[in-house]
């Protein structure tokens, strides 16, 4: 049992280690799936961070069989050499004390230290074993580390040497190190890295620093698996064909555009008000400020912003900044440009962000990250840097003759969302008296909860009037409010707000919510702090939901982003015995063999087609109750692939649409919309 293990001489480094196996969720925010992921992130961070400083421009990720992960980069290697403090090679510093890496870098550019930034050792001590394997000045060198149970001790040691760093070998003028390690199934409750997750985060950084290339490898599955698994395609199939199809999958991401590869990106399939996105780069008081902007012939913002490499969703002040620079720029340049008449007032912020996509990414020292997902930016000293590095590089980009006609549409863009929102609110003040005695109306369909305690009380939205009654039925009063849907509410996707308040249901949902919506939203006003939507598993409960969510996502982004959107998930089968002396249910196939092997010879199974066909009681039992139900949260961690599937799904991309839906035509549990936009349990380890 006791294995061979090198003793470091220092066993204080260990205790770091220790805290970490103590308290994983202090250093990397949980152990569930995105916890998981976080170790991986790590890793990748230090070879990003090597590909940043001008060293490396290659890195590779390697999903392996046996549930490792090895990360590879093209850098100068990390250094080998004895630490003159422990007396340790300088790679075994880096993966057994915890925040190593500043100690290297201080005259290197690094940013880390944000959400990320924990270092190596977190990953180590989180790992069953990690192999680290340099070459560096003609040597390769290989040090191994492991997790063990000690058996005098009666506990795990963890990320322990198994040697000190050796030579193993000549690499010639190779250079670069490989980090591989396999996540400790004891601290995890998924070890399965998600190939979709690892996808989205790899091109992310691909676009985020320019040039760079990454490769990622899935050794799990073929090229022919994974096009069969995401329907690529006739281009991309031919593609795989050429690059064998039984070879494991492999992508590779490089943009020699970066960040307006990016905005690029995220328009592809929209109308664009001009082809090539602006993009500038600049730096104010060691403030590194990179943005790329283009305007789609859409309504709404699109503002992806990073801090670090790393997504702020929750925004912050280098948003600030960034709208604060647009704003006064373009309106001084209309007026500059006579294209404000003398008298006339600005235009607002709004104005020129509507329909606009933009990717900034801000690099700063000493992060501050707030806000309830801890990815807004807090540090006040952000917002005037940013704002004048947003001024200088549209003035330059203004000023260069092939933008003129950029510019001249985006104030032409400008001036018709002026003239909408002058009209519409002239048409609210007169509709004031009329409005207020429809939204009494409108709120009269709903069977609201008795109780006033926002962060206890539910809203179920239910699909029909039939389900809806049901709910009525079941539900408990106190906490729990009904609010059944007659028809489809609107496809807001393409809709201006004025036409999305124009829809009876949506309205109805914007005052049973009560905090607003668009622009004067206000979390701090929400009735609900759980809204859950609860539709049938079927084509049509499906449209529902994705319109409900294009809808929140649209127009109430904090409303998801704070995490008070849920799915709710009714069974699609009941597994039962005729003299009732079993009843179980089952909400997939997978569990419905479960059940039926459960419940034993005699079994009877119905199969549910709607909501309207369960009793008020089996409703309960199975989707309302707390303690029983089967809800998933929804929450946009990963804005750039929910942005996508909405444009897929919603947009005008017909074939996208049929396409995706057919991929997916298991509405339940494990449908791609949902896969997307991340869902997790309700009372999951993701909390
Ligand atoms: F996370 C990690 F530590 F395990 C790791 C580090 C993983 C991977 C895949 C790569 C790296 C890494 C570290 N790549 N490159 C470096 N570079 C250094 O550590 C390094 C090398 C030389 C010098 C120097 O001043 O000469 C300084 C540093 C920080």
């Amino acid at each position: 049992m006791a294995q061979q293990h090198y003793d470091a001489g220092d066993i204080t480094i260990l205790e770091g280690l220790d805290a970490v196996r103590l308290r994983p969720g202090m250093y990397i925010g949980s152990t569930g799936t995105r916890g998981l992921h976080h170790i991986l992130w790590e890793i990748v961070d230090n070879a990003i961070d090597e590909a940043a400083n001008g060293y490396a421009d290659k890195i590779g990720v390697t999903l392996h069989k046996d549930g490792s992960v090895s990360v590879e980069d093209n850098g100068r290697g990390i250094p080998t050499d004895i630490h003159p403090k422990t007396k340790v090679s300088g790679v075994q510093v880096v993966f057994t004390q915890l925040h190593a890496g500043g100690k290297f870098d201080e005259h290197n550019y690094s940013f880390s230290g944000g959400l990320h930034g924990v270092g190596a050792s977190v990953t180590n001590a989180l790992s069953k074993w990690l192999k680290v394997r340099v070459n560096k000045d003609g040597d390769t060198w290989e040090m191994a580390f492991h997790s063990y149970f000690d058996e005098k001790k009666q506990k795990t040691e963890s990320g322990v040497p198994v040697a000190p760093l050796k030579k193993t070998g000549k690499c010639g003028k190779a250079h670069g190190t490989l980090v591989q390690f396999l996540p400790d199934d004891t601290v995890f409750s998924s070890v399965e890295f998600q190939l979709s997750t690892v996808e989205h985060r790899l091109r992310e950084l691909a676009f985020l620093n320019k040039g760079l290339t990454i490769v990622l490898t899935d050794e799990r599955i073929t090229m022919n698996e994974y096009a069969e698994k995401t329907g690529a395609d006739d281009g991309e199939a031919r593609q795989l064909d050429l690059m064998g199809a039984t070879q494991p999958y492999s992508v590779t991401y490089c943009y020699q555009g970066g960040i307006a590869d990016f905005a690029a990106y995220l328009n592809e399939g929209k109308s664009r008000l001009y082809s090539q996105p602006l993009y500038y780069k600049g730096e104010r008081d060691g403030i590194y400020v990179e943005f790329a902007i283009q305007h789609t012939g859409e309504f709404t913002e699109n503002l992806f912003s990073f801090v670090n490499n790393i997504p702020t969703p929750e925004g912050g002040f280098h948003e600030m900044g960034f709208r604060g620079g647009i704003t006064r720029m373009l309106n001084d340049y209309a007026r500059d440009n006579k294209l404000i008449k003398d008298k006339d007032p600005n235009f607002l912020g709004d104005d020129f962000r509507e329909g606009i996509t933009a990717v900034l990414s801000v690099k700063m020292k000493n992060v501050q990250f707030e806000g309830q997902t801890k990815t807004k930016l807090g540090n006040p000293e952000a917002r005037a840097p940013v704002e004048s590095v947003v001024v200088e590089g549209l003035r330059e980009l203004a000023a260069q003759a092939k933008n003129k006609k950029t510019f001249d549409e985006i104030i032409k863009k400008a001036q018709g969302a002026a003239r909408v929102r002058i009209a519409a609110r002239q048409a609210k003040d007169t509709a004031r008296a009329k409005n207020s005695i429809d939204s009494l109306q409108l709120v009269g369909k709903l069977a609201a909860c008795s109780g006033r305690k926002p962060e206890l009380n539910e809203l179920f939205i239910v699909e029909g009037d039939s389900a809806g009654g049901t709910a009525k039925q079941a539900r408990v009063r106190q906490f729990q409010s009904i609010l059944p849907l007659r028809g489809k509410p609107l496809n807001v996707e393409k809709k201006r707000l004025d036409q999305v308040l124009a829809n009876e249901e949506i309205r109805t949902i914007i005052s049973a919510l009560g905090a607003g919506v668009g622009n004067d939203f206000n979390l701090d006003k929400l009735n609900y702090h759980k809204v859950i939507i609860l539709s049938d598993a079927d084509q049509d409960g499906f449209h529902i939901r994705c319109i409900l969510l294009t809808f929140f996502f649209r127009y109430m982004r904090e409303l998801v982003n704070a995490g008070h959107v849920y799915i709710g998930m009714p069974p699609l089968y009941k597994v039962y015995r005729a003299n009732g002396s079993a009843e179980e249910y089952a909400y997939d196939e997978k569990e419905l063999a479960e059940k039926i092997e459960k419940v034993g010879r005699g079994y009877l199974v119905q199969r549910y087609k709607g909501l309207g066909e369960m009793s008020a009681e089996q409703l309960w039992k199975t989707t309302m109750d707390p303690m029983r139900r089967n809800l998933t949260q929804v929450t946009i961690e990963d804005a750039v692939a929910a942005e996508d599937m909405i444009t897929t799904l919603m947009g005008d991309r017909v074939e996208g649409r049929k396409e995706f839906l057919n991929r997916n035509a298991n509405f339940n549990k494990t449908d791609a919309f949902m896969d997307k936009v991340k869902i997790r349990k309700e009372d999951g380890d993701e909390a």
